[in-house]
């Protein structure tokens, strides 16, 4: 079998299938190409992509600039380790903490692994900085939460699924409910030895859920009060997903990093994934600053493809394209439009109970029970019309499409939506 030689969707699927870890139960479709907006199966059809590929795509499909950037650096060098220095490594550091306003980047591959890698920083500054008693360190996590699917990050999730026979788990982690201050108040003043906050300014897995205006400040806060770190997981919400740069920027919508401290909830450590790279290729990395960050020394951590040149060079053209071509604005305008156009659908639904989300990260919720299979008919039927999406948690759909679209294709999308939903009232 050739490389490059194109499969049919059923032969494609029937790979998967018999030679593929069963660890994933996707939509039957086949993709085959993408570009901006669009995705194509391997029988040629077209489709609206609805997902993003979890918001890694916002910059669009085989971005040129990026995909230009990958192959130019690919053709030069790709990896040297991080035994000796590359001359791609630096710029990108520079500019991705200029971009951001931190004092310095560690460079890492998935998401799941930054998530480690600002874990394995707060726990060491909380010992060297805090004088906590070593392996005493706790951090607060949150109901709900999804941050990666590592041994440690499961060890403090509460989805059965995700947690369940891979035990035991790493200890050092409490949990309390999110969007409720009082109960991370309570946690901070009675428990001893916390170093940090771990968490999502909109919980992505558990269906796009949004906080109460003024929690994340709040959060923010507590966390300066306790002294302790307050540290943003960014890797799905961050990069122009929602409306602004980072969700915790707030109503601001520039692109880049600013000083609107009024609604900026600036963290001392922000961890970035998935659009870090449009989706070209896996980067990502922890941002802070020096009096943080500067625990780390050599040998304590690392990753032999943290910060190749590949990755510098797609992150740093992935940012470039997310300023130049306002990304954070367009998703905040599509954004109010799309839960507009939605809410005008809803108001005469049985079908569909609420839209809700910031910018480009949106979700709606179907009236049927959890362990329905209403959401997922739904997806079947939004694939038949030509756009993908995913649901989750069987009665919640994610609607993330790539931030690089337009108005008039975005009333095209509401279009196919409405119409396919139609087709599910009583
Ligand atoms: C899968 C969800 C999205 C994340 C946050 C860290 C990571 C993720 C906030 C880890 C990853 C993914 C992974 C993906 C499904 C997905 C997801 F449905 F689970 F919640 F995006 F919505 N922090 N999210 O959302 O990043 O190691 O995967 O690079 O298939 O597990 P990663």
């Amino acid at each position: 079998m050739a490389t490059l030689e194109k499969l049919s969707s059923k032969d494609a699927i029937a790979l998967e299938e018999k030679y593929g870890a069963h660890n994933y139960h996707p939509l039957p479709v086949v993709l085959s190409k993408g570009e901006g907006v669009f995705m194509w199966d391997a029988e040629g059809k077209k489709y609206y992509d609805f997902l993003s590929a979890y918001s890694a795509v916002n910059q669009g499909h085989c971005h040129p600039r990026i995909v230009n950037a990958m192959s130019e650096q690919a053709k030069t060098l790709t990896l040297t380790s991080r035994a000796f220095y590359n001359d791609m490594l630096g710029k990108f550091e520079k500019y991705a903490t200029e971009y951001f306003g931190f004092d310095k980047l560690l460079p890492m591959n998935t998401g799941a692994e930054a998530v480690e890698t600002a874990i394995k920083i707060c726990r060491k500054w909380a010992y060297e900085k805090k004088g906590i008693p070593e392996t005493e360190a706790k951090i607060v996590v949150f109901e709900n939460n999804f941050h990666g699917r590592t041994t440690t990050i499961i060890s403090f999730s509460n989805d059965e699924n995700a947690r369940k026979n891979f035990g035991p788990y790493t200890p050092g982690f409490i949990k309390v409910a999110y969007n409720d201050p009082a109960a991370l108040e309570e946690v901070l003043k009675t428990e001893k030895n916390i170093a940090g906050v771990l968490i999502e300014p909109i919980q992505g897995e558990a269906g796009v859920f949004r906080p109460a205006e003024g929690y994340i400040a709040k959060v923010k806060e507590l966390c300066n009060s306790h002294g302790v770190l307050f540290i943003a997981d960014e890797i799905q919400t961050g990069i122009a997903r929602t409306g602004s740069l980072l969700a915790v920027c707030g109503n601001c919508s520039c692109e880049g990093h600013c000083e609107r401290q009024q609604t900026y909830q600036r963290p001392d450590m922000l961890i970035l994934g998935k659009a870090l790279s449009g989706g070209a290729y896996p980067v990502s990395a922890v941002l802070a600053d020096d009096a943080v960050m500067n625990v780390i020394k050599p040998g304590q951590h690392g990753s032999t493809f943290g910060g190749n040149p590949v990755a510098a060079a797609v992150a740093m053209e992935a940012l470039e394209v997310v300023r130049d071509e306002k990304l954070a604005q367009n998703a905040r305008k599509l954004g109010e439009l799309f839960r507009r156009k939605l809410n005008d659908y809803i108001r005469n639904s049985n079908i569909v109970t609420l839209v809700r989300g910031k910018g480009l990260l949106n979700a709606i919720v179907i009236n049927d029970s959890e362990d329905s299979s209403t959401a997922w008919d739904i997806c079947m039927a939004l694939k038949e019309n030509g756009l993908l999406a995913k649901p989750t948690h069987g009665n919640i759909i994610r609607f993330a499409p790539p931030l690089v679209m337009t108005e008039e294709q975005l009333l095209d999308c509401v279009d196919i939506i409405t119409k396919t939903l139609e087709k599910f009232e009583s």
